[in-house]
């Protein structure tokens, strides 16, 4: 038997979605899983846009986390596409895991949410997250309350900032994925290109430099990268706005707003990269942007022809 057969007989390898209402935790407990920050993090909802795949290797199995947008009622059509990526990253998992923020209560669960998890007749697992912010008593209720409603295979209670719960959950999903060879290289822990992950880096700081409506207004794209001679990395970006008003906003007095969002966002890319980073972005309005395919596809969205 070659070495590759000896693989495939006993590794194992599947998809595992985490489905939520926005804020849940999605994101952190995917970062957690794979003991790298692969997705963007804010207090913010709706941070995630586009599906994601974390890897995780615990054992012989290769775990892919699908980190999702929320669930939500969608408003406007970057809803729809972000809410319709959530769930076909939901229809392509073998196991769903719908994470529950504990300090809310099952009543916040919708009951669509609830009738379409039904209807996606998948191995269901709860986690309860933010444990670390919520009393004993009050999470019990919730189990009792969540049993009431849906029916699930297993309940964890976790804390996904804090880390804690999420070894068992780990240890749980790495004998429930099926048997099978693995689908990516043993080191990668990432499905996105390095360009989209730098964008996406951007864009978190940008979330966290602006405020209201603007964060939703805008998207963040990698227009060009260039590795140089010294081995440093030359990247331009291009944030993009629907509004000239905005633009000015982004830029901020003296080009300060523009200056902290670009500051802050090199350093965690030469972080990640592991060298120097020249980072320039470029913020362009773009009227519209919201109902343009190209934008879509540049985020991983498919385009929702009617809303
Ligand atoms: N206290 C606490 N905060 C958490 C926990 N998990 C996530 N958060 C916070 O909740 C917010 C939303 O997290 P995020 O992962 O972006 O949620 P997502 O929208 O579901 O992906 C962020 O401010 C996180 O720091 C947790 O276990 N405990
Ligand atoms: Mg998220």
């Amino acid at each position: 038997m070659t070495q590759n057969d000896q693989q495939t007989d006993q590794t194992r390898c599947g998809f595992v979605a985490l489905i939520g209402a926005p804020n849940a935790g999605k994101s952190t407990l995917t970062n957690q899983l794979v003991g790298a920050k692969v997705s963007i993090v804010t207090h913010k909802v709706q941070t995630t846009r586009a599906r994601l795949r974390g890897i995780v290797i615990q054992g012989q199995s290769q775990i892919v986390i699908v980190d999702t947008p929320g669930i939500f009622t969608p408003k406007k059509r970057l809803d729809k596409a972000m809410v319709d990526a959530a769930w076909a990253g939901a229809q392509d998992s073998e196991i769903v895991i719908l994470i529950v923020d504990a300090t809310q209560s099952a009543q916040a669960l919708e009951d669509a949410l609830v009738d379409d998890l039904k209807k996606l007749n998948r191995h269901l697992v709860i986690v309860l997250n933010k444990i670390d912010l919520v009393k004993k008593e009050a999470l019990l209720e919730l189990t009792r309350d969540l049993e009431e409603r849906l029916s699930f295979d297993q309940l964890f209670m976790i804390s996904a900032l804090k880390g804690d719960g999420v070894a068992d959950l780990l240890d749980y999903l790495q004998h429930q994925v099926p048997l099978g060879p693995w689908l990516y290289p043993e080191d990668q822990i990432s499905d996105a290109p390095w360009r989209t992950t730098a964008a996406e880096i951007t864009r978190e700081k940008l979330f966290l430099q602006l405020h209201e409506e603007l964060p939703y207004a805008s998207t963040v794209e990698t227009t060009d990268w260039k590795t140089l001679k010294n081995k440093s990395v030359r990247i331009e970006q291009t944030i993009y706005v629907e509004r000239q008003s905005q633009k000015k906003i982004a830029i901020g007095k003296n080009g300060q707003t523009l200056k902290k969002i670009s500051m802050a966002a090199r350093q965690e890319i030469s972080d990640l990269l592991q060298v120097p980073v020249h980072l320039f972005i470029f913020v362009k309005v773009r009227d519209n942007w919201h109902n343009d395919p190209e934008r879509y596809q540049e985020m991983g969205l498919d385009y929702p022809a009617k809303f």
